[in-house]
């Protein structure tokens, strides 16, 4: 019984090997009398394309315009000498100004490169740090990430901001208003307004803080704007004389202004987001409506 099974199973396996063999030898033969490989066929694109961040964009389009003004990009560091960050901006340790800036503080002691450092709680730095480098004229701007400790629907503890400074001679209030009218102008169209209130920051004399009219109603008073039509989006002034002096500038000779700019502001207004928080919260459902 058991040789007559195994010479059944023997028959079986052979037939359906040389089944095998010729239908592989078949599938080969159809494939060579088929029109060859196409390998100039453009790939397959992937479902998902990426795009710029809206804040990236934002950014981007800032410094274009600025390029267009006549500043170049000027970077500083994203840890920070204290001496950058508020010394030399005139706020010296224990100046009440340093509480406007909820800072993190990454050491706290020491001298040279072991200086008490943190990590920048705005662009300003990069004035003093372009200002030391060179002569006036002087025309730049510097984008980049600062850190603060906030955290609620219009204040993120990592944001963007973008510097502007300006140093030549006779450098005054109207050219300040006329370069942030064009600014506005140019980032989100006609027809929006800029209004400057008197405001203190230690690095400007005079300074203001800036509104601009409110995209959200136009002009005409919403909850976003809390009914004034009107939205800040940065500080300005005309750079302080001590400024200027701890640069070795002669403020005598040269004057300029500067503004710092909260760049997930203009982002957020543009785009008709009312929570700065969705931006860094990388959910593809929000990104993708932008
Ligand atoms: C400053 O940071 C000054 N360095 C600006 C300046 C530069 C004044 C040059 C004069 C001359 P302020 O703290 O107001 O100022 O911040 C500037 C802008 O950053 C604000 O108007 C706002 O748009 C944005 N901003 C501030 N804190 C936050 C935050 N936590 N999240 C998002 N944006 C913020």
């Amino acid at each position: 019984m058991g040789a007559a099974v195994n010479a059944a199973r023997d028959e079986i396996e052979g037939l359906l090997g040389a089944r095998q063999k010729a239908l592989a030898r078949e599938g080969l033969e159809a494939e060579l009398r088929a029109p060859p490989l196409d390998v100039t066929l453009p790939g397959r694109r992937p479902d998902a394309a990426g795009r710029r961040h809206p804040v990236s964009a934002a950014l981007d389009d800032l410094v274009e315009i600025l390029a267009r003004m006549g500043y170049e990009v000027a970077e500083g560091p994203e840890v920070e000498l204290d001496y950058y960050n508020f010394e030399a901006l005139n706020m010296p340790p224990d100046h009440p100004a340093r509480d406007m800036q909820d800072t993190f503080y990454v050491a706290t002691e020491g001298h040279g490169p072991t200086a008490p450092t943190v990590l920048r709680t705005h662009t300003s730095p990069v004035q003093i740090r372009s200002m030391l480098g060179r002569r006036p004229p002087l025309r730049i701007c510097s984008p980049g990430k600062v850190y603060r400790r906030d955290d609620d629907p219009t204040h993120s503890p990592m944001f963007h901001q973008i510097e502007v400074l300006c140093v030549d001679r006779d450098v005054t209030l109207g050219d300040l208003k006329g370069t942030l009218a064009e600014f506005v102008r140019a980032f989100f169209g006609e027809g929006f307004r800029i209004r400057l209130r008197p405001s203190y920051f230690p690095f400007v004399e005079p300074g203001a803080e800036v509104d601009v009219t409110c995209t959200f109603c136009l002009g005409k008073g919403c909850r976003t704007c809390k009914g004034s039509g009107f939205v800040e989006v940065l500080g300005a002034g005309l750079v302080h004389p001590r400024v200027l002096r701890n640069v070795g500038y002669d403020p005598e000779e040269v004057s300029g202004f500067a503004f710092g700019c909260g760049i997930d502001r203009l982002a957020m207004l543009r785009s008709g987001v009312d929570d700065l928080r969705h931006f860094f919260e990388g959910d593809l459902r929000f990104l993708e409506q932008m």
